[in-house]
């Protein structure tokens, strides 16, 4: 999820010592667990020569280093998601001017019978970002006798609140919820479910949130996952005019602004920076070339930042980037998913073309 591409395979993997993949211990009971960590609290060294921090920090603090040594400076836009977060991202979703949740809902609304008709019998979903889940909700209603249901996310505590409220309302669906980075390496606990296929569930077209060549890496990961006779059910959100991607990035409320600058609030938290978050501006702006929202953070004035021992200068009118939102057209969505492995099986839009929800066939 880092908005850049990474240089090193360490990054790729979203740090330096986070690699390791813990295996997934079975159990008798799922409804009584926590979420498992998985990839967030790497043992052995964390590389970053801090013996204060924890692993999770020097891990944090090694990347958030990384970015600001970059030309334009970077944040991975992933470490957006801590509790307060990932509310405030549930308040995007609720925004008038943010489309894609509401286009998104709309559109399975329209074509469910369809899309578990795609999923079929016996269906693992696996869904990866699920933060509230509140759209997976249409496909636990539908499913013709789901095998179970994995949710994947990095926020452990958003996680462990929507799994509880879903295990109360699907008592007769197997669940799982696995708090993890979903951009390294993990173990999907497929063995533990009696499924005739796998589908990875991937709303909200955050694949938007990388870069073309991560993107492709990712989506063919996701194939692997789902595996033979599988597919994803995908969100993708479409290119279209300026006027109204750039409201849906910057809305009157300020809550995208807020979103943003709460990662300079969590690094201040976590690794002891010392952001002045009225010292920097967020900025979204529709870059049609590269056919993507491209949000910053800008320093409003010459500045610097201390982060845990480092000094972090800033220019006036310097932007930290922190998040890319990428915009595809269907000709080149495919043209990746069919790179990736899959096979374009339905394409569901709504009237306006905004978005499309997309059901990919592994090949
Ligand atoms: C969760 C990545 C899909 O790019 O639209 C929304 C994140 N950031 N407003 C998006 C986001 C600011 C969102 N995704």
């Amino acid at each position: 999820m880092n908005p850049v591409v990474p240089d090193s395979p360490e990054n790729a993997n979203g740090g330096p010592a986070s690699s390791a993949s813990a295996p997934v211990a079975p159990s008798a009971s799922p409804a009584q667990q926590a979420p498992l960590r998985n990839g967030k609290e790497p043992s052995g060294a964390s590389g970053a020569g801090d013996p204060a921090l924890s692993a999770s920090a020097a891990v944090l603090l090694a990347d958030v280093m990384e970015g600001m040594g970059r030309a334009p400076k970077s944040l991975p836009c992933k470490y957006l998601y801590d509790a307060a977060g990932s509310r405030l991202f549930d308040r995007i979703t609720e925004l008038s001017a943010y489309y894609p949740t509401a286009t998104e809902r709309a559109i399975m609304q329209a074509h469910l019978d369809e899309m578990v008709a795609c999923l079929g019998r016996r269906c693992l979903l696996l869904e990866y970002g699920s933060g509230s889940s509140l759209k997976t909700r249409l496909l636990l209603d539908q499913m013709s006798d789901p095998a179970g249901y994995v949710a994947i996310d990095i926020s452990e505590e958003h996680l462990a609140a929507s799994m509880r409220r879903l295990r109360a309302a699907y008592p007769h669906i197997p669940m799982r919820a696995l708090a993890a980075d979903y951009t390294t390496s993990f173990a999907v606990p497929s063995a533990e479910f009696e499924a005739a296929r796998a589908v990875v569930y991937f709303p909200g077209s955050t694949i938007g949130n990388f870069e073309p060549r991560e993107a492709l890496d990712f989506l063919t990961r996701m194939a692997g996952a789902a595996g033979p006779g599988g597919g994803l059910l995908i969100g993708v959100d479409l290119e279209k005019d300026r006027p109204t991607v750039e409201a849906a990035y910057n809305d009157a409320e300020g809550v995208t602004a807020a979103f943003n600058k709460n990662l300079l609030r969590r690094l201040n938290r976590e690794l002891g920076a010392t952001f002045d978050l009225d010292a920097f501006r967020h900025r979204a702006v529709y870059n049609l070339d590269e056919g993507r929202i491209e949000m910053s953070l800008v320093s409003a004035c010459r500045q610097t930042v201390r982060v845990n021992g480092h000094s972090v200068g800033f220019a006036e009118g310097e932007p930290i980037l922190v998040e890319y939102s990428y915009k595809f057209t269907l000709a080149r969505f495919r043209r990746l998913a069919e790179r990736a492995g899959f096979a374009v099986q339905k394409v569901w839009t709504d009237a306006n073309r905004l978005f499309s929800v997309q059901y990919l066939r592994v090949r």
